[in-house]
This record gives C-alpha cells, structure tokens and sequence, in this order.
C-alpha cells in the first residue's frame, strides 16, 4: 500500500471511523481515499497490513480548495477531526520508532527463571520446549479454584478454568483455549487456591500467541493464607508483598525486540530448595505494551510442581 499522499482527514464509514488520506483522483466526480478502519490505524500508516484504498463517488464536482468538499453519505468528516487524526498518528509514529523499554527483571532470592520461545513452525500444540517441561493434566494446580482479583477479563477467552484444566489451544491464534485481560486494559490479577499449603518445588506458565499477546509479562506470588495481615484480594496500587504474600518471582519474557510473537514456557525454580510452601498463589499480569489495544498476554496453562516426598 501506498503511503497517504493527501491530507489526513477522518471519514465516517459504514459502522465506524477510518483514518485515511483524501487526494483527487482524475475523475472529476470521484475521490480517492486510502483508509482503514480504527483499529487498523498504526498499521495504515506505513506498515506491512495496510488498510484498503477505495473510490469514494462525489456527488458534486469537487471545488478547486480541497478543503471545501464533501462526501455526503459516505463520508462525514470535520476538520477538528483531521487534526486529532495527524497528532494520533505522530504518536503512534513515535511510539513505533522506539522499543519499549525493558523493565528490570526482579525476583526472590535464588529463583531460577528459564524462559523458552518457540517461534513459527516450531511452535506446536504439544508445547515442547528445549528446557521447559511440557504442561501437564496432573500438577498441583489441576484441581485448584482458580478466582478473579482484579481488572477485567476478556469475554472472548476461555476463561479463568484454562489456567489449570489441562487443555492446549491448537493453534497461535485461539482465544477459547487462553485466559487474557480484555483489550485495552492494562493486565489484572487471579489467585490460584490450591486447596492445601503444598511445597512448591516448580511454577511452570505458558502463552501462544503470533505476536504481542504472546509474550509474558507478571508477577506471581505466594501464601499460607495464615498471617494476620493476608489480603486475599489485594487490587490496584495494593502491593501484595505488604498484604501477607511473599513474591515468588517477576517475569518479563519480551525481547524488546518487535512483537516477540509465538510461543513462550516459564520455569520458576530454585537451585537446591523449592520456591516454598503456599496453599495460594497469586499471578498480577501486565499488558506487554500500550501501542494498541492488543497487549494482554493469551495464558494457556499454569503448572505447579509440588517437591518430592
Ligand atoms: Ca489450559
Ligand atoms: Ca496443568
């Protein structure tokens, strides 16, 4: 596609916006526009996707300033809009031109994270990983009550129960088979009750996705439920660390590198010992990244490994 060589403007079509470039086409009765739809916005601009290109008929013969005409029916546009339009994507622009940052990884003392990532044709519906265990059906979370904490779930997924039933999505792209935060929130938090205190040798988490959903990106901690000041459901700005839960450890399995698409296992160990004895865990996710709506990780499988006896 390519690039807009009008100015932007903001047309109105069929069921919602499209950004888009206006230039005369020859015709004198017609007008071609470049435009896509909303949440195609950072894609029209430049990159590879694009948004569709149509001809949009004048009713009239247009006026020799490009600024007067109009496109009634179709297309509704004002020119405050035109304006939002071009600092919209100045933003966007600017956000693509830079990586986001990595945050600093932290973690308990001694834990091991070990990250795999499959990408492509690699990355199959057994999840096998180079050093991640593939999930399992009968760890320490199979029977667990998986509870809501926080933010907002994705309607569209399969649900909380995904964390810990076993089941695999079959392919990159399969939002029954993930539990995720909705679009356009930035991540939110579940509490895994085991049913009873179990010491915890591993914490294996997985996640499948062709790009920014794939990567991970949480905090998971870790409770006997039993000190005074344990808060079941810490939210928000609540640092679980002074509400009764000790933090296991702080993942972040994106590169900074692009997208990072595909699929991702996480091992949490501890060399010589076990990651402790907890009848709960809670896992805060984050949003991979703000450029769209598209950042909350799709989660297939939580595993946890109790220690041998
Ligand atoms: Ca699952
Ligand atoms: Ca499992």
């Amino acid at each position: 596609m390519r690039q807009p060589a009008g100015p932007l403007e903001l047309f109105q079509l069929g069921r919602g916006f499209g950004f888009g470039a206006c230039a005369r086409g020859k015709a004198p009765r017609q007008e071609r526009a470049i435009v896509a739809r909303e949440d195609e916005l950072p894609i029209a601009w430049g990159f590879p996707k694009g948004g569709v290109e149509m001809i949009v008929p004048l009713t009239h013969t247009p006026e020799p300033d490009a600024g007067s005409h109009e496109l009634p029916a179709i297309v509704a546009r004002t020119r405050a809009f035109a304006i939002g339009a071009v600092l919209v994507i100045a933003a966007v622009s600017a956000v693509f031109a830079q990586q986001t940052p990595l945050p600093p990884i932290t973690n308990s003392v001694g834990v091991t994270i070990t990250v795999d990532h499959l990408a492509g044709p690699n990355a199959t519906r057994e999840f096998k990983f180079a050093r991640v265990p593939s999930p399992v059906k009968d760890d320490a979370a199979a029977k667990a009550t998986v509870e809501f904490v926080d933010g907002e779930l994705d309607p569209n997924g399969a649900g909380l129960t995904a964390f810990v039933d076993g089941l695999l999505p079959r392919d990159e792209d399969e939002p029954g088979g993930n539990a995720f935060f909705n679009a356009g929130t930035a991540g939110g938090a579940v509490r895994f009750d085991l049913g009873r205190v179990v010491t915890v040798a591993q914490i294996n988490t997985y996640s499948w996705h062709p790009n920014t959903r794939g990567p991970q990106l949480y905090s998971i901690y870790g409770s006997d439920g039993t000190g005074a000041a344990f808060n079941p459901a810490p939210k928000g700005a609540t640092d679980p660390a002074g509400a009764g839960w000790t933090l296991i450890a702080s993942v972040d399995t994106r590169s900074g590198r692009g997208d990072d698409g595909g699929q991702y296992g996480v091992s949490l160990t501890r060399a010589g010992g076990t990651l402790g004895s907890y009848r709960y865990l809670l896992l805060v996710c984050h949003a991979t990244e703000f450029d769209d709506d598209w950042g909350n990780t799709f989660y297939s499988e939580l595993d946890v490994v109790g220690a041998a006896r």
